[in-house]
């Protein structure tokens, strides 16, 4: 292959070479007003304008660009081994408080708004969240970027840029209601769009042979609808180092405002419309439904998304070395976030072979030495398929390649199990039957040089269970990399009274070296120590009450404890368990039996797919509980319940600070790791919970005595399949009966009878996938143990801050050391040279 180095181009110069602008208050504000007032067009300050909040973007964005300008040419210089974490989502939440955290310029601006009379709170929160994800894959996206712009890591994160995110929820009469999230209505200042890196994607069409100049016949593809990928970047600053890496994003547009052919057809409706088919593939962010598998859009956006990012990768690549791709193994990672943009493996193929004339083993060498799959889930119906017919109408040359990689992946295993054609049968990468479909997993393992689980519970479940064959095939791929949040959000940021005091006892490293926070265990026993550590807990509880108040109308108190579950709705997570718990307390305070109670306040917060049938009864169930609960007069100081609607990553930063206690309830063997675990334990709340996820590791982290284990275990829930009889747990739990009577009763729908059969009827069934009424008995005794050890203040406030002091490790600055360690092997960039 003939290498040519492109040399610059003589008219290439670098036009801002500016001076680094001063970090000051005086010139923080002296921006504030250039942009509020000249490019902006206002004059006077009205506290709910969006025009403050951007003029403060603005003026932060600022001193991000030359950052961001540095960190690009120290990657260009340099020409090192950098990373792309390729992934559907990226759920950023707000961006101001965290830019102004890593410029380290938070309280120059905080003095800046001052002298005007503005609060630097106030602006912050009118910034909505960039919702561009579902829910804990998203979130881990986002955190590892901040991570890795910490760790100086060259990491590039590829995602879409949604014109809808993910929706917001209303509750009426009790249901969700869901409403469209238009976040970009009132423009977006962190995102500057580059139209000079814009991709063409092509759909459609077919593949056909043909004989090139040489002699050679080469396969193309031809007759295919193109649509325009435009590259969107977000800039992201590791914590006061001067690195600004990138979030890339990509959105769709017609590739010619109007199709010249079909207009001079006269059919100008036609070709607007195609315009709109374009555009519609970046339109709206899938919820994780899995009714919604099989949707044709959602393929075309994962192929958008991987065929974008590595043109975008090679483009790069080529601009720097020509077509000389002897090193592009050794100089770039792919990390696919769950099989989402799997087919990357096949669109690399693609590119290598059909665009840039390489043969099969050399493109599969690099291939399969450049990507890496991060697996998200153990349940089987959550792994990906895409039918035949799907791929061969949308995507026909991709189709071509998935079957070679399949037949010569199926030489493989012949020869490795000889006249095992039951495992080809399990192995291959076409699920065979009426409706052949495409196992996207099996694509990735195939393709990929690393593969990973998010838990240590959860990667060894997969080498055991849903990815055995492969195990036993290439064990040394399968590694665990356990799950992380990042503290400058989860903890510095969002929860800044309980930063200062951790600050003032051990100094600041922690924020960039989580495992110090060991150093306060020394205070956990001092009454000094723990009564200031119990004023921040109730002063962020006050904090969120007034915040409930003012979204639920229901008002509620600081001194009883906060029992918080906020997630996804998911049967196998059990919100219905944690319902069960709350009719029961209901019921004892009711029969005189609840004098020994701690008061609680149980806060439940999270969205359902709108597919989602049973999960969104589950709301409607919740929110009927608790107008019974909250209407009681004998619960009043006792007992209240609340579901906290539209939850999103701006929800968790109030709600992580206040909790007491942190529920964590799936059913063991379900929940890959679990990440809200993590921030609610670097907050001071005591986790109740199954051995599920990376319950398993804060458990060993914390130790037994600070944490409230229930439950069965994944081999005790395995052992009761098939002899599962919830009716005998429930006759035999009188508990239990009583709690079932009431839901049957109709005591929680008196005017809506029927709305809860299926719901009490999962619990009834002996084929309830999700073992319910299994964990009923042990779940209500360690709830009765953890309401008991609220009681003692002094033992509580231990605890508290015991799992504080031992959440280091569950820093995603540690995960990503991990990665790197094993699978990325990136040197931090050096901002030395430029
Ligand atoms: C699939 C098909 C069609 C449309 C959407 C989807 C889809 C979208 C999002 C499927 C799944 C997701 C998200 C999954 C997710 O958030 N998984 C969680 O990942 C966390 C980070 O590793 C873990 O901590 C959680 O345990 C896991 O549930």
């Amino acid at each position: 292959m003939k290498s040519a180095k492109p040399e610059k181009q003589i008219g290439d110069r670098e036009l801002l070479q500016t001076t680094d602008l001063p970090m000051t208050t005086d010139a923080i504000l002296s921006d504030f007003t250039h942009y509020f007032g000249r490019m902006l067009g206002r004059r006077t300050i009205k506290i709910d304008s969006p025009f403050l909040y951007q003029a403060v973007v603005y003026a932060a964005r600022d001193r991000l660009m030359e950052r961001w300008r540095k960190t690009r040419n120290a990657l260009e210089v340099d020409d090192s081994r950098r990373v792309a974490y390729l992934s559907l989502e990226f759920l950023m939440g707000r961006l101001l408080r965290n830019a102004l955290l890593n410029l380290g310029i938070e309280n120059e601006t905080t003095e800046a708004l001052e002298r005007i009379g503005l609060d630097l709170e106030d602006v912050c929160a009118r910034e909505r969240d960039t919702g561009l994800g579902n829910g804990g894959l998203g979130r881990l996206a986002a955190c590892f970027l901040d991570s890795c712009a910490t760790l100086s890591l060259p990491v590039v994160g590829y995602g879409i840029r949604y014109q809808y995110g993910m929706f917001h929820q209303r509750i009426e009469n009790g249901y969700q209601v869901e409403e469209a999230d238009s976040w970009l209505r009132e423009g977006f200042p962190w995102e500057i769009e580059r139209i000079e890196y814009a991709q063409t994607i092509k759909f459609g069409g077919r593949s056909d042979v043909q004989i090139d100049a040489s002699g050679k016949s080469r396969i193309v593809w031809v007759d295919t609808h193109d649509v325009l990928a435009i590259p969107y970047d977000i800039p992201v600053p590791g914590f006061e180092n001067d690195i600004v890496n990138t979030l890339r994003l990509w959105s769709a547009a017609a590739r010619n405002e109007f199709d010249l052919e079909e207009f001079n057809a006269g059919s100008y409706a036609d070709s607007v419309a195609s315009k709109n088919e374009a555009e519609n593939i970046t339109m709206v962010l899938y919820p994780n439904a899995t009714t919604e598998n099989g949707q044709e859009l959602r393929l075309r956006q994962q192929y958008f998304l991987a065929s974008a990012s590595l043109q975008d990768t090679i483009r790069d690549w080529c601009q720097r070395h020509g077509d000389d791709f002897s090193e592009f193994a050794a100089k770039n990672c792919f990390q696919l976030n769950d099989t989402h943009p799997a087919i990357a493996v096949a669109e690399l193929m693609r590119l290598l072979i059909d665009e840039h004339g390489m043969d099969w083993d050399d493109a599969w060498d690099i291939t399969r030495n450049t990507m890496a799959y991060t697996n998200h889930t153990l349940l089987p119906e959550a792994l990906e398929m895409w039918p035949v017919s799907m791929f061969r109408r949308l995507l026909p040359r991709l189709l071509d390649i998935i079957y070679e990689i399949n037949a010569r992946f199926i030489a493989e295993i012949s020869q490795h199990w000889p006249g095992d054609t039951d495992k080809i049968r399990r192995m291959s990468l076409i699920q065979e039957g009426s409706q052949p479909m495409i196992r996207m997993a099996y694509l990735a393992i195939v393709g990929s040089f690393s593969i990973n689980g998010v838990a240590e519970l959860h990667s060894r479940l997969l080498r055991e269970g849903l990815f055995r064959d492969f195990a036993e095939l290439w064990p040394h791929r399968f590694n665990n990399k356990t799950n992380g949040v990042t503290q400058r959000r989860w903890l510095a940021a969002c929860n800044p009274a309980l930063a200062s005091l951790i600050s003032e006892t051990i100094g600041e490293g922690w924020k960039t070296n989580l495992d110090e926070l060991d150093g306060i265990r020394d205070q956990a026993d001092d009454p000094d120590f723990q009564a200031r550590w119990r004023a921040v807990k109730l002063a962020n509880k006050q904090r969120l009450a007034t915040d409930l108040e003012k979204k639920t109308g229901l008002e509620v108190s600081a001194d009883m404890m906060f029992d918080v579950q906020v997630k996804r709705i998911h049967e196998y997570k059990r919100q219905l368990l944690n319902v069960l718990h709350a009719i029961h307390l209901y019921d004892r305070i009711r029969r005189g039996d609840g004098d020994k109670l701690s008061p609680r306040l149980i806060i439940i917060g999270g969205k359902a797919a709108p597919g989602y049938v049973m999960a969104k009864s589950v709301i409607k169930c919740i929110n009927n509980v608790a107008r019974v609960i909250n209407s009681d007069p004998a619960m009043a100081g006792r007992l209240q319940l609340v579901f906290y609607p539209d939850y999103n990553v701006s929800g968790m930063e109030k709600i992580c600070p206040a909790a007491d206690l942190s529920e964590q309830i799936s059913t063991a063997g379900k929940e890959a790791s679990g990440t809200g675990n993590m921030k609610f334990m670097m907050n001071g709340a005591i986790t109740i919970g199954t051995l599920d996820g990376a319950n398993v590791e804060i458990r060993e982290a914390v130790g037994d005595e600070n944490f409230f284990l229930f439950g069965n275990t994944v081999e005790e829930i395995e052992a009761l399949r098939g002899s599962y009889d919830p009716q005998a747990i429930i006759d035999g739990d009188s508990d239990f009966r009583r709690v079932m009577d009431l839901l049957e009763s109709g005591h929680f729908n008196h005017f809506e009878p029927g709305i809860f059969d299926s719901i009490i009827q999962s619990i009834r069934e002996p084929a309830d996938m999700w073992m319910t009424a299994a964990d009923f008995r042990s779940f209500i005794d360690a709830q009765a143990e953890a309401g008991r050890a609220y009681q003692d203040e002094a033992h509580w406030t231990r605890m508290s801050i015991l799992n504080t002091a031992c959440s280091g490790r569950f820093s995603t600055d540690r995960t990503m050391r991990d990665y790197n360690e094993d699978i990325w092997h990136v040197e931090p960039i050096s901002l030395e040279s430029s």
